[in-house]
């Protein structure tokens, strides 16, 4: 029987990930969506034919309709169904991140260890982009001697509304902290965050761009620009620097086109398609471990770890210095 999905959270990442569920993925359907705005869940509900829809969480899991969560709501409205899902023993891909702060998420972590099976994924997707793949190959393989320095750039074309210096940290530089560790195999020991020559576009008060500096554990840096209001499209890169070579991802697409005197390639409106076949394999992944009781993307302990990167980065927005990354023991569990 195919895995009843519900998806909660009707937003821009909850409907991007109800049609998906309901046209790409196989082996799943949409059991029920839900969201406090009723009338937002019931349209994205009608448009892929879902049966339910719910205005809470409760609600949901009372209804017995899913044997797994999507949990597409923002990152404050996490913990508490995390939880619940823990205790009801049902599986969960939770959109990055995991919880606001690294407190809850370490709640969220000895709960679920504590309950002694996996049950949380969470939406890191680059792991399941094709360049980030290839890089991390290149980088086991060995072929270009040691990976030396990793240069990430991250441009959106305008922060969603209210997005503040911390958001610009906790949902948007998270899922470069997460890049780091899948790339080195390492846990990211210290992070500044330095702030410098504002964009006219960026709202009051928001510093952007921002340059943030990781330090993995074996010394390794690796440098972010993260600037949220380009206004050019939607950009990701990431540059790999080796010993003897240099590894790109993310810059060209696959088509260069030539007309009229001028030759480029197009950019991506956001990451709905710049990382659309990455949530793809993401979900279809996530489906067929679920369906086989497992869970095999990045954990709780992932989730939690970028988030104790972000809570020093948020810190270090304010001193200016490098600030440590605490992370509490981890869970044998996780190993
Ligand atoms: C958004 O929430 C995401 O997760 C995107 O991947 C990121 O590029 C964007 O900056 C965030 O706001």
């Amino acid at each position: 029987a195919s895995l009843r999905v519900a998806v909660v959270g009707a937003g821009r990442m909850g409907s991007d990930h109800v049609t998906r569920l309901a046209h790409r993925i196989h082996r799943a359907e949409v059991s029920a969506v839900v969201d406090v705005d009723r009338a937002r869940a019931s349209a994205v509900a009608a448009e892929a034919g879902v049966p339910n829809v719910f205005e809470s969480f409760d609600e949901l899991l009372a209804s017995g309709t899913a044997d797994a969560v999507l949990l597409a709501t923002p990152g404050f409205l996490h913990e508490e169904p995390l939880l619940k899902l823990i205790e009801a023993g049902v599986p969960v891909l939770c959109e990055k991140p995991l919880t606001m702060d690294p407190e809850a998420s370490l709640r969220v972590v000895q709960a679920e260890a504590a309950a002694g099976k996996q049950l949380i994924q969470v939406g890191f997707m680059r792991r399941f982009d094709a360049g980030y793949r290839q890089l991390r190959s290149a980088i086991e393989s060995g072929e270009c001697g040691q990976l030396l320095t990793l240069h990430h750039q991250h441009r959106n074309p305008a922060g969603p509304p209210g997005f503040t210096d911390e958001m610009i940290i906790n949902d948007s530089v998270v899922h470069e902290f997460d890049a780091i560790r899948f790339f080195t195999g390492e846990e990211i020991s210290n992070v500044q965050v330095r702030t410098g020559r504002v964009s006219s576009h960026a709202p009051e008060g928001v510093h952007d761009p921002q340059k943030v500096t990781a330090q993995t554990e074996s010394g390794l840096l690796a440098d972010v620009e993260i600037f949220v209001n380009a206004r050019l499209g939607y950009q990701v890169h990431t540059q790999a620097t080796f010993e003897t070579g240099v590894v790109k991802i993310g810059e060209n697409s696959e088509l260069e086109l030539t007309t009229a005197g001028r030759s480029g390639t197009s950019v991506d409106a956001g990451f709905e398609t710049r990382f659309g076949a990455a949530y793809d394999e993401e979900v279809q992944r996530w489906v067929d471990a679920v369906r086989r009781g497992e869970i095999d993307g990045p954990s709780a302990w992932d989730g939690y770890a970028a988030g104790a990167c972000c809570a020093a980065g948020v810190a270090s927005q304010e001193s200016g210095q490098i600030v440590n990354v605490e992370l509490a023991p981890k869970p044998e569990f996780y190993n």
